[in-house]
């Protein structure tokens, strides 16, 4: 080894007083992939946690009731992989998250109950199982439950960019609420029904959709899945684009629908991008690197940055998923593999 010299040690030890190491005996990781583990949350076990948080603290005092899913690979960061943040939040009838702004991206699906909805920029946008709910970076953001039950989604944001960059800035709102300022539906009609304002020039990064309806998404699905064959390694994907630039939808995040037909079992494929997976629909096994994921509806599980991801599905299977694809495109870092044969 190169510091076993007692001379090189020396060196080593001297200059450490002025901040400084040898490349030689550097430690940091020269490979692909990430520390993040394969991991997932399973529903049935983490469901009554989430009820018993709703017992212990309102939304008041915690502003998001949420349980953060944090890789156990990665203790101390509350990140699910490197780069992405994962939470489960609850918000019970009658209750509101109040009204604040930050410069990370987010983004909500919706697990379970109806009733609730998010407020963005003065829209309210009613959020429903399986929908997929936008908030851009620096938008005034508020939740609420007008209806009966409670209601859960998965919130998935890019907070490890904003650290990365120093600028992760944050604002409370003087109220509780924001205004409503704009019908509901409004995004919609406006920017998601394969049309734009005629003179429409976006004014940030990030989609001006605010809801991609699971109704619509499942559809889709659904057609492809009867009119042809799926992909080898991903079943029926699809990517949701900002339909301003036919890009994703976040400038970070990338964010997919798939399904998955019983009894498919898919080739090994492994990329760049760690993922956050939420399952909608359907019982199957994701086999990711040595570990294996049995997973069944609402359950929420990661697959790292080049670990190897074979899919099979027991029933049909419908599965949401997020990724850092989004910035390793826009900055040249992705890159996949998918193995050739069975
Ligand atoms: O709903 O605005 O899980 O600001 C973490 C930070 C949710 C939110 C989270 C947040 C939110």
């Amino acid at each position: 080894m190169a510091t076993s010299n007692p001379r090189r040690a020396q060196l080593s030890s001297d200059i450490s007083a002025l901040n400084m190491r040898p490349l030689w005996e550097r430690v940091m990781r020269l490979k692909p992939g990430t520390a993040a583990q394969p991991v997932i949350w399973r529903w049935s076990e983490v469901q009554p946690y989430l009820m018993r948080s709703a017992e212990l603290i309102t939304t008041r005092e915690a502003e998001r009731r949420v349980l953060m899913l944090e890789n156990p690979a990665l203790k101390g960061t509350t990140f699910a992989t490197t780069t992405l943040y994962a939470g489960l939040q609850v918000i019970l009838p009658g209750e509101i998250a109040r009204t604040h702004r930050h410069a990370p991206n987010a983004l909500r699906f919706i697990v379970e109950g109806e009733g609730a909805y998010t407020a963005v920029e003065g829209e309210r946008v009613t959020m429903r199982p399986g929908d997929f709910v936008t908030t851009p970076n620096w938008a005034w953001h508020d939740h609420g439950n007008l209806g009966s039950e409670p209601v859960v989604w998965l919130d998935g944001l890019d907070l490890a960019f904003a650290n990365l960059f120093g600028a992760h800035f944050r604002e409370e709102f003087p109220q509780e609420s924001q205004p409503v300022s704009r019908a509901e539906g409004d995004a919609g009609a406006r920017y998601g029904a394969n049309l734009l304002p005629v003179d429409y020039r976006p004014t940030g990064r990030a989609s001006p959709v605010l809801c991609y309806p699971y109704s619509r998404t499942r559809e889709a699905l659904e057609q492809l899945a009867r009119n042809g064959e799926p992909d080898a390694a991903h079943g029926f994907k699809l990517r949701y684009a900002n339909p301003v630039t036919g890009g994703h939808p976040f400038p970070t995040m990338a964010v997919f629908m798939q399904w998955l037909p019983k009894g498919f079992s898919g080739r090994r494929a492994r990329s760049t991008d760690g993922a956050v997976f939420c399952v909608v629909e359907g019982r199957g096994q994701a086999q990711v690197g040595e570990t294996r994921i049995d997973f069944a509806p609402h359950d929420v599980f990661v697959v790292p940055s080049w670990e190897y991801c074979q899919l099979k599905a027991e029933a049909d299977c419908v599965l949401f998923s997020y990724s850092d694809r989004a910035a390793q495109e826009a900055l040249g870092f992705w890159r996949e593999e998918t193995t050739q044969g069975a």
